[in-house]
């Protein structure tokens, strides 16, 4: 008892600095845990209260039909002397046919209709004044984010400017994805060989969670996704930052050569280097972003080390082989992609 007092003690002062730590972070950026039933943005809102409608149009059926059921149950149970007694019978009532035809008809009438208008919303044709365009592209297992009227390229993390709608254009490199960040939209498949939309336009700042939702092989799990809803002046400071070349500071010299002599560049695309690689992730601005692998890792030196080092370790099965480089040519090598901010 006496023993294990203080270490509680301990804990919970570790549990409360922690978490002091964790909201000092969040302050910076409210990160929203993913939820269907939190909409932040026009077409998750639509098909909240489409959701909601029906809920309450199928709990109202329920009610009712439930109730009813009770009310016979109890009130017309067998009691003593019933035996061998018939219940009144009744056919053909017209006035019981009419309503048990006519209220599910309208029910249903009711329920495609207001199914249609949220469809028609969500796939929202007509562009507003100063749309944004992304295009998305899933690979096994991360995400490849490329604004065309922008010339950025980026992975796994979605910067969009608050109340501007966005329209995505869904693409596979490989297999069947889904993209799904439930605050802002509605889960969309993301298929080879066709062209996916969908568009959100969000309503507060922050960091919205979302996830790959379609399995899509060994790391499926570990395809997350990250969408920062950014204010108007946040959004045009990162852009102005994404689109600048990379940094070349001459004192990773070293493990830039070690990068660009190493198959790295066959994968990778570093702007404004020889390295054009298209199947991993673009590393132009690695820094910029804050996990690495679609999120199984914090983006901070000592991840990166144990990435290039062994790939596998922390995500098993991805695609990115280790490439057996020596501990120093490492160090060296990670480096030059801290410095590729
Ligand atoms: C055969 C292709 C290939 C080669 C070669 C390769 N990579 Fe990768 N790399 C990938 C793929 C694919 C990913 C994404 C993996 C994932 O998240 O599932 C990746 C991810 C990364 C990431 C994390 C990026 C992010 O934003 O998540 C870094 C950093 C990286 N590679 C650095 C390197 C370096 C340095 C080398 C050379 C030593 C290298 N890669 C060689 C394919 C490759
Ligand atoms: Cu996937």
């Amino acid at each position: 008892m006496t023993g294990a007092t203080p270490r509680i003690l301990v804990a919970v002062i570790a549990a409360i600095a922690a978490f002091g730590a964790g909201a000092a972070r969040a302050a910076e950026k409210v990160v929203r845990t993913p939820s269907m039933f939190d909409p932040a943005s026009t077409p998750a809102e639509a098909i909240d209260s489409y959701t909601m409608l029906v809920v309450a149009i199928c709990a109202a059926i329920f009610l009712v039909v439930g109730g009813l059921l009770a009310f016979a149950v109890v009130r017309f149970r067998a009691r003593p002397g019933d035996e061998g007694r018939e219940p009144p019978q009744i056919y053909g009532s017209n006035q019981i046919e009419l309503a048990w035809t006519v209220i599910p008809v309208l029910i249903v009438v009711i329920l495609a209709l207001v199914t249609a208008r949220t469809i028609l919303d969500l796939q929202k044709d007509e562009r507003p004044e100063g749309w944004l365009a992304i295009t998305a592209t899933g690979h096994q297992w991360w995400w490849e984010f490329h604004y065309p009227t922008l010339g950025i390229t980026t992975a796994n993390e979605l910067h969009i400017p608050v109340g501007q709608a966005t329209f995505l254009d869904l693409e596979s490199q490989d297999v069947i994805h889904s993209f799904w960040v439930p605050q802002l939209s509605g889960k969309t498949d993301v298929v080879p060989n066709r062209t996916n939309h969908l568009w959100m336009e969000a309503r507060e700042p922050g960091l919205y969670v979302g996830q790959c939702a379609e399995f899509c092989g060994t790391q499926h799990a570990y395809m997350l996704l990250r969408v920062f809803v950014d204010t108007k002046e946040d959004f045009e400071r990162w852009v102005a930052s994404q689109q600048e070349q990379a940094a070349v500071a001459a004192a990773v010299g070293p493990g830039r050569e070690i990068f660009e002599n190493t198959a790295c560049v066959n994968c990778h695309t570093v702007r404004g280097t020889g390295a054009r690689g298209r199947f991993g992730p673009d590393l132009t601005h690695l820094m910029s972003r804050t996990t690495i692998g679609a999120g199984v890792a914090p983006n901070d030196r000592a991840s990166l080390v144990e990435w290039v080092t062994r790939p596998d370790h922390l995500k098993p099965g991805v695609l990115m082989p280790a490439m057996q480089l020596e501990p120093a040519r490492i160090e060296l090598l990670v480096d030059y992609l801290v410095s590729l901010r």
